[in-house]
This record gives structure tokens, C-alpha cells and sequence, in this order.
């Protein structure tokens, strides 16, 4: 049932039948099909999905736009899988460009956050293979005394897969480990696409896409959320993208685990992949609009801004989204690396609630599991001393 008017560009006579009912059923609250998906990735003009998907925006969301105080640690960038887009990690025998911290470099980075107000720490990395289970599990813990306030995300489904299976451990076992030493929750890498022929094709020898899947709701029923991603412009077709979100949006209605979705751009830079060109920023418009009409069972849109740059990030707003991620303080490499606009990601706090009040939205800072820390929207900076 039509619970609100259809703004007239989607009743424009020149749409299709098809992309009629589409919108009809957006406005209804009715979920889209996966050839109803398709076609939308097909035959969805820009401004016709902008309009949907920024309708489901505001109804989940409202004017709010969200935010973290966050850092990343990324331990390694020596790897035991060779994906073909990945402009960041180094085999075991290349020494170029290779780096492993000791843990005393760890705890120091954590340490140099002594009396700022950050709230998560992201770790992930290269999958290493003298990096194991008890040796992650007992860092966290060693970050949780140093920090105990602090949100741990860490660890993709890969990483996951890799120490489990080197530890002999079940998922849940091995889940339930990292939990006990502290880890609060998963990031939402290593997806990339699962449909099994293109997986094959960009990275044939890490977690299959039944085992990512499997560890998240593994992770969901031990009552560790998660993040789900998506890698799109390569040499996916539309219709993966859609069996992708399908995929996530089937495991969604089963847990209600996942926190946020975050479409994650093909950069070309420095890979393997460095043949094919990156797709247009009107394509990551749409893709943003479409994985927001699509996953309806999600609650949050994330643009990754070190990813997607600022410029693009602040577009995507008016396309579905409501998360930038956060202030990142230049401490990941794994988008410098793979060509990215942003080169040294860092914002202040500030500067994120300026590039939000630029769009009219009303910036809120979040804790991982989107609690509300402060709404900026009359927030006086000049009184504050820590503003990163
Ligand atoms: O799984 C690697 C991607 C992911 C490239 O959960 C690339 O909040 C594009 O998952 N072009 C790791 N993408 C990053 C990730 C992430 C990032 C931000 C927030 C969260 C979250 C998760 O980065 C990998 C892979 O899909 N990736 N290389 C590249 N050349
Ligand atoms: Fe290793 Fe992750 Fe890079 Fe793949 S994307 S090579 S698993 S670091």
C-alpha cells in the first residue's frame, strides 16, 4: 500500500512499467526482487534512483549522517593470498614494500592515544602466516588493558578462516577465543564478490564465499555484529552484484547481525587488475542508490571516504548513504596504496561535521554499534581542547 505521494520525476510518463512499480514498491515498504535488482543496475537513470534511495534514507535515518572517532592497525601487509586486486600486500619472500609490526609498535600506536577521545580501533592485515590465533588474542587483550573503553573491530572473515583452520578450531571455537580476549566485533572485508566464478577469477585461493558467510553468522550467534562489503567495478556484471547483496540480505533476515553495508570501489592502482579501468562516479552514485533500495534489511549505508575521497563521499549522501566512517587519523595504507585521492586519510572531527553541515545533514558522532556519542548540530568547537 502507497503510504506516501511518488514524486513526480518517478511518475514521469517516460520511465517504464517496470521502474513504475519498482518505485511504487519502495514507497509501499515492499522489497525488490533480484531481477527487480537487475534491472535497476540496467535501466535505472541516476536522478530516478538518487530519488528512491534517498527516500529510504530519510525514512531510516532521518536528516542523520554518522560518524566515528576511529583507527586502524594493520599489523602486516605480508600475505599468504595473492588476490589480484590488492594493491597493499607482499608474499613472504618479497621483501619490498614489506612490513610486520611487533607488538611493541602495536600497543605504542594504541598508547599514543592516551586522553583522545577515539572509541574503535579497526585491526586488519595481510594474512601472515606466523600471526596466529593465541598470538591476536592475546594482543587484544593487551589493548584492552591499555584501553578498556575502546570498541575492538577486527579481523576479516579471511583472516579468520586462515586461523582457525591453522589453530585446528572451529569457527565458533575460534570466535569465541578472540571474544573472550576482547574483540568486540568483525569489519566487513574480504567479501569482495561471492559469486564463485568471479571470486575464482580475482581471488581463487582465499575463504570461499560459503565460509565468509558462515563465519559472520557464526560471529552474529556468539553476539559479535559485524560489517558486510561489496569490491564492484571490475569485471563483475550486474547481476553479481545483486546475488552479492542477495546473499547478505538472505543472512540479514536469519541474524540481524550485520551493522552496515559498504560498497567498496575497485581502485586500480599498483595490482594486478591495473589493466582494467576504475568505473565513473556517476556508476558509484548508482551503485550506492541501488545496494540502498536492494538491502532493506539493513540499517546503514556506509561511503567509505579514504576509499571514495571526500568529494564523492559528501555526493553519496544525497544517494542512500548516512555513514562516512571516521576520523582514520592517516593510519591505514590499504587504499593510499591502490591509487585512492586521499593519500594521507585524515580528518579531524571538525572537519567531518563541516563537510556534513555543508550538505544540510545533521552530523552525529556514533560508537561502532551506532549509539549516539554527540549530535554537532549546535556543537561549539571553539570550547572543545581535542578536536581529532
Ligand atoms: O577486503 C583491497 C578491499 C577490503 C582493493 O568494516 C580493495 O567498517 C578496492 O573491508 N580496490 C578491506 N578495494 C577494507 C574493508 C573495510 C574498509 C573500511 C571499513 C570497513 C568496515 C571495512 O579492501 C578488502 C578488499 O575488498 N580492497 N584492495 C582495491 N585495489
Ligand atoms: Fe591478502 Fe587481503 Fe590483500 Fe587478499 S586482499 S592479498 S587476503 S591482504
Amino acid at each position: 500500500m502507497q503510504t506516501q505521494p511518488i514524486t513526480s520525476v518517478l511518475l514521469d510518463a517516460k520511465i517504464s512499467k517496470e521502474l513504475k512499480t519498482i518505485a511504487e514498491k519502495v514507497y509501499a515498504n515492499e522489497r525488490i526482487t533480484f531481477d527487480e535488482g537487475v534491472y535497476l543496475f540496467e535501466k535505472g537513470e541516476l536522478g530516478y534512483l538518487g530519488s528512491l534511495a534517498n527516500h529510504i534514507r530519510e525514512q531510516k535515518n532521518g536528516n542523520n549522517v554518522y560518524f566515528n572517532r576511529n583507527f586502524h592497525i594493520e599489523p602486516t601487509n605480508i600475505c599468504v593470498f595473492d588476490c589480484k586486486f590488492c594493491s597493499y600486500s607482499r608474499l613472504l619472500k618479497q621483501k619490498d614494500g614489506a612490513w610486520e609490526l611487533s607488538e611493541e609498535q602495536i600497543l605504542d600506536m594504541v598508547r599514543s592515544y592516551d586522553g583522545k577521545p577515539v572509541t574503535e580501533v579497526h585491526i586488519v592485515g595481510g594474512v601472515h602466516p606466523k600471526m596466529g590465533l593465541m598470538y591476536f588474542a592475546n594482543l587484544i587483550k593487551k589493548i584492552k588493558e591499555i584501553r578498556p573503553d575502546i570498541h575492538v573491530k577486527a579481523f576479516t572473515a579471511v583472516e579468520l578462516e586462515y586461523m582457525c583452520r591453522k589453530a585446528k578450531v572451529s569457527y565458533a571455537e575460534g570466535l569465541k577465543i578472540l571474544k573472550d580476549h576482547g574483540q568486540n566485533s568483525l569489519p566487513g572485508g574480504g567479501a569482495e564478490i561471492f559469486d564463485e566464478v568471479i571470486r575464482k577469477e580475482i581471488c581463487e585461493d582465499k575463504c570461499t564465499a560459503a565460509e565468509w558467510l558462515e563465519i559472520h553468522e557464526t560471529a552474529h550467534k556468539l553476539g559479535m555484529p559485524s560489517n558486510a562489503t561489496m569490491l564492484y567495478g571490475h569485471v563483475e556484471k550486474f547481476e553479481h552484484r545483486i546475488d552479492h547483496m542477495n546473499r547478505l540480505r538472505a543472512l540479514q533476515d536469519k541474524t540481524n547481525g550485520f551493522n552496515t553495508f559498504i560498497p567498496l570501489k575497485f581502485r586500480n592502482g599498483g595490482n594486478q587488475m591495473s589493466h582494467l579501468k576504475e568505473v565513473s562516479v556517476i556508476e558509484d552514485l548508482r551503485n550506492y542508490a541501488v545496494s540502498r533500495i536492494y538491502m532493506d534489511n539493513f540499517a546503514h549505508l556506509k561511503a567509505y571516504w579514504p576509499m571514495i575521497g571526500r568529494t564523492t563521499a559528501q555526493l553519496s549522501l544525497s544517494f542512500g548513504v548516512d555513514d562516512i566512517d571516521g576520523t582514520i587519523d592517516d593510519s591505514t595504507k590499504i587504499y593510499t596504496m591502490a591509487g585512492s585521492e586521499e593519500q594521507s586519510p585524515a580528518l579531524s572531527t571538525k572537519e567531518l561535521v563541516e563537510m556534513i553541515k555543508q550538505v544540510n545533514r545533521t552530523p552525529i558522532e556514533r560508537d561502532t554499534l551506532y549509539n549516539v556519542i554527540t549530535d554537532y548540530s549546535n556543537y561549539d568547537f571553539s570550547k572543545e581542547e581535542v578536536t581529532s
